[in-house]
């Protein structure tokens, strides 16, 4: 039986969003919104009591006692199932890391078309960290050496992937001693693979084991790769102004949607539509020039980097086709529905699939080869401006939000510190007496199973009510972006008076975009360098922060979740857990369940749990946060402690006219 269907309103918290699921009803086209209500989801399999490892099943266990037909208890499919989707995000990202590798190698070698090395400086403290030499050295005789290290840690057989080094002593130690360091990259997620082929682990708690050793071998790995290269290739972000929402497509322009995940070509992308021959081109096909915006987390590898707009987040990619407005609509890799060709043959977009590794049927299909980026590129953006002349009606709602992304780990050390004195002093300090209560990052997807973007913004707005700082990455960041909750100073009278008072000292926004879900890895490192400046603790788990995906749908997400409980988080997801198991069972025999809850956080000190409602998600964190704090001997937190010193100037902004107030709060930041 289907699904009553729900209200626009209902489907999502985003009012451009209401307005494009009103226009697919009138032109009779469906959406991810609408087979969400159609489609109902499978409770066996949802639930993660479905085995289809071998050709005896599928085995779906419905019963409490029961087996598979080779015997597999429930508990050794969730287990099984749950690594598997730990090692396919684990290779999601990792292969995307491993991309960047062989670009910085070609880079190097001077065999690409348009890449330049942009920042000198992370490429020296980056290959530092390894040893590489880097005195009386060219950036690219330093970047071949630090791009042949990670080649080698993809394929490497024995000892510990080198990335993990970065982490805190005592973690590394940890890890050793419970024997989950990752070897290889590959190697961690190929024996996922291997230990649930049929016939194989079937313990699962030691199977959990290896989801944690595969994960790191992502966040320690794979991914870390992704960031340190991107932001060598193409710049460390800063702090740069943006927009965000389907309002960034522009009706007298040729729009260029960039979808997907990786840098690479939508840098190309961003670099070649600026050129005068191509801004010629579309003048000469009646348009006013290229309009580039991106979907996902290809829009925030760009948007942090060069303030392109983001026409929105996962669930925005058949909205913004919706339009009728998009020339092209250009994917790399990841989070790509097919459902985009079909709905776009109902207008005149063309999706271009650009991977070797994603075809997709009916796309066009023009590959990326970063031997020749910049040509690859231009011919790309002329077949979106030969397009512009097929456009029929189009409708994109007036809705954008401005917002100040580009808070790397470099830039929020030197934020609090300036360059002689670049630190985290004052934001351990700031924990330390309590202006700050903790830290909690906010990340992951949208999925059409949850109001779009609404447990997103409840959850940080609430948070930030509580003085706790947040860090967002990913589809949650534009969630939190097209809400306004990125706006700077703008956003403060939004925040508890404590941390308020830190915004306003240090500059900063309460809620700090950190780029791409490949960048958690960001994450990570500020938790490090917050370990490592003393005060809060002699490893991650003792700092007082809280991760949560509310809306997670992809495999990535539980592979990030993964490795930030490795790492010594408490992580909450919201939405459906897939490893809940039987609804009548006995709590307690639910061992994959309360293993990586309890069990986990016995062994790692960071716990993972799945909660739907979104106030107990909030109460939870507080909880946690408050334990840590109680644990460091921190004073207890009181609301009503801090504010009295904070810049009043605010205030005063508020009687100016739209476009000061946007000098005088971004003026700063504007590149
Ligand atoms: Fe069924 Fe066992 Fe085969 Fe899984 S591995 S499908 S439980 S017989
Ligand atoms: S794109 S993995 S929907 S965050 Fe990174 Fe967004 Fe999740 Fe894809």
């Amino acid at each position: 039986m289907a699904k009553e269907k729900r209200s626009y309103e209902e489907k999502t918290a985003d009012p451009a969003a209401q307005e494009m699921l009103i226009r697919a009803d009138e032109l009779g086209l469906s959406t991810a919104f609408h087979r969400a209500d159609e489609m109902v989801p499978c409770n066996i399999g949802g639930a993660g009591m479905c085995c289809k490892l071998c050709g005896m099943g599928p085995c779906r266990l419905t019963k409490d006692g029961q087996t598979g037909v080779c015997g597999a208890t429930i508990d050794t499919i969730q287990a099984r199932n749950f690594i598997r989707a730990i090692a396919a995000g684990s290779a999601a990202h990792s292969d995307h890391g491993r991309d960047m590798a062989f670009t910085l190698k070609a880079v190097a070698n001077d065999e690409t078309e348009g890449y330049v090395i942009r920042d000198v400086a992370k490429l020296r403290i980056v290959a530092s960290k390894y040893g590489i030499p880097i005195e009386k050295r060219s950036p690219k005789e330093i970047a071949n050496d630090l791009a042949d290290l990670y080649i080698s840690q993809f394929g490497q057989q024995r000892g510990e992937v080198v990335l993990t080094k970065r982490a805190p002593k005592k973690r590394q130690e940890l890890w050793r001693e419970l024997g989950v360091v990752p070897r290889g990259i590959d190697r961690e997620v190929v024996e996922a693979l291997h230990r649930t082929h049929i016939g194989d682990d079937q313990e699962p708690v030691h199977i959990l084991s290896h989801a944690v050793r595969t994960s790191l071998a992502d966040g320690w790995g794979g991914s870390l790769i992704a960031t340190d290269i991107s932001d060598i290739l193409f710049g460390t972000p800063a702090p740069i102004l943006g927009q965000a929402n389907l309002g960034v497509l522009k009706d007298n322009m040729v729009n260029i949607v960039v979808h997907g995940h990786e840098p690479t070509l939508s840098q190309m992308i961003v670099a070649a539509s600026q050129d005068p021959e191509i801004i010629e081109y579309a003048k000469a096909h009646g348009a006013k020039g290229v309009n580039l915006s991106g979907i996902c987390c290809t829009a925030n590898e760009i948007l942090m980097r060069q303030g392109i707009p983001a026409a929105g987040n996962f669930l925005h990619q058949e909205l913004a086709i919706l339009t009728g407005a998009v020339e092209a609509m250009v994917v790399d890799v990841q989070c790509i529905m097919q459902a985009l060709v079909d709905l776009a043959s109902n207008f005149h977009t063309k999706i271009i699939t650009t991977s070797p590794k994603v075809h997709i049927t009916g796309a066009t299909h023009i590959e990326f080869d970063e031997h020749h980026a910049l040509t690859v590129a231009k011919n790309i953006i002329k077949v979106a401006i030969d397009n512009y002349a097929n456009r029929g009606n189009t409708h994109i709602p007036q809705v954008r939000e401005d917002l100040v992304p580009g808070f790397s780990h470099e830039y929020i050390n030197y934020m609090l510190g300036g360059t002689y004195r670049a630190s985290f002093r004052p934001l351990n300090d700031a924990i330390m007496s309590g202006r700050v209560r903790g830290v909690a990052a906010i990340v992951g997807c949208n999925n059409p199973r949850s109001k779009q973007d609404w447990i997103h913004t409840y959850v940080t707005q609430e948070l930030l009510k509580q003085d706790v700082l947040i860090v967002e990455t990913g589809c949650g960041a534009i969630a939190a972006a097209k809400l306004g909750l990125l706006l700077g100073e703008a956003g403060l009278e939004k925040v508890g008076p404590g941390l308020k008072e830190v915004c306003e000292t240090v500059g900063i926004p309460p809620v700090l975009h950190m780029g791409s879900c490949v960048d958690n890895t960001r994450i990570l490192t500020v938790l490090t360098q917050i370990v490592e400046e003393g005060g809060l603790g002699d490893d991650i788990d003792q700092v007082p922060a809280v991760g949560l995906a509310p809306e997670w749908m992809s495999e990535k997400a539980l592979a990030i979740g993964t490795y930030c409980v490795a790492s010594g988080a408490y992580v909450i997801f919201g939405g459906s857990s897939p490893i809940s198991g039987m609804p009548d069972r006995v709590e307690d025999s639910d061992i994959v369940l309360r293993y990586i809850s309890e069990g986990w956080e016995k062994l790692y000190g960071g716990k993972m749990e799945f909660i739907k409602d979104a106030d107990e998600m909030i109460r939870r964190t507080l909880e946690h946060i408050d334990k840590k704090r109680a644990a460091l001997g921190l004073p207890v937190y009181d609301p009503d402690k801090f504010g009295e010193s904070g810049d009043s100037r605010m205030l005063l902004l508020e009687e100016l006219p739209l476009e000061q107030k946007r000098k005088a709060v971004y003026g700063v930041f504007v590149n």
